[in-house]
């Protein structure tokens, strides 16, 4: 059975997209806007989001999961650090980081910005999450000034994962004077698969 894979661009799977054309893997796609909140795509993510994937008639989600997994059932690739390796626990920690301290922010700013109906916006909470961007992405910015990437010497699925976030930040704006991380973003944007904005 042929890999399906549920999306939409520019959305969360554009980080199964990058990786599966990192993997040099070809699968088939059901694209759409209107996929999010229907039927169809329920039965494979139980929030009808994006993106989902179906691997061998086999439904998974959550675009850190289904990355992680994609890039080691090709282990051979060499996208992903061995399961058991430091390089490894730096997978998950800095995916952690990124989907909880950063990610999660941007989210909730989008929510409360635009993407909730007018009555359900909490204005007020979108100074909270500046405050909390501010605290996380130094820890990202100091780090890539010591390493090139963020597991091993080398990329990997976690600079996939972690670098979709940081591009919305830098997006928005959340990276002014954190050079050292806008610095890392250009690097994963002049990758040639990388599907990420620029601008
Ligand atoms: N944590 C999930 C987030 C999925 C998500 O919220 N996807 C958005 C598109 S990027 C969506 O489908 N939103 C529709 C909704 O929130 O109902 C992931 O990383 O896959």
């Amino acid at each position: 059975m042929p890999l399906v894979v549920y999306e939409f661009s520019p959305t969360r799977s554009d980080r199964v997209r990058w990786t599966l054309a990192e993997l040099c893997q070809s699968y088939e796609s059901v694209k759409g806007r209107e996929l999010i909140g229907s039927d169809r795509l329920r039965k494979v993510h139980p929030l009808s989001k994006l993106p989902a994937i179906e691997d061998d008639g086999r439904p998974l989600f959550e675009s850190a999961a289904i990355c992680t997994w994609l890039a080691d059932k090709h282990a051979d690739k060499g996208l992903i650090a061995e399961t058991g390796s430091w390089e490894r626990a730096l997978h998950e920690q800095w995916v952690a980081f990124a989907l909880t301290e950063v990610e999660a922010h941007l989210w909730s700013t989008a929510r409360n910005n635009f993407l909730y109906p007018e009555e359900m916006r909490i204005p007020a909470i979108i100074e909270q999450n500046n405050a909390e961007l501010k605290r996380a992405l130094p820890v990202l910015d100091d780090y890539l000034g010591e390493h090139e990437y963020l597991a091993g010497d080398k990329f990997s699925v976690t600079d996939i994962i972690v670098g979709f976030a940081v591009n919305w930040a830098r997006r928005s704006g959340a990276c002014a004077g954190l050079d050292r991380l806008i610095a890392y973003n250009m690097r994963l944007l002049d990758r040639p698969h990388c599907p990420l904005m620029r601008e």
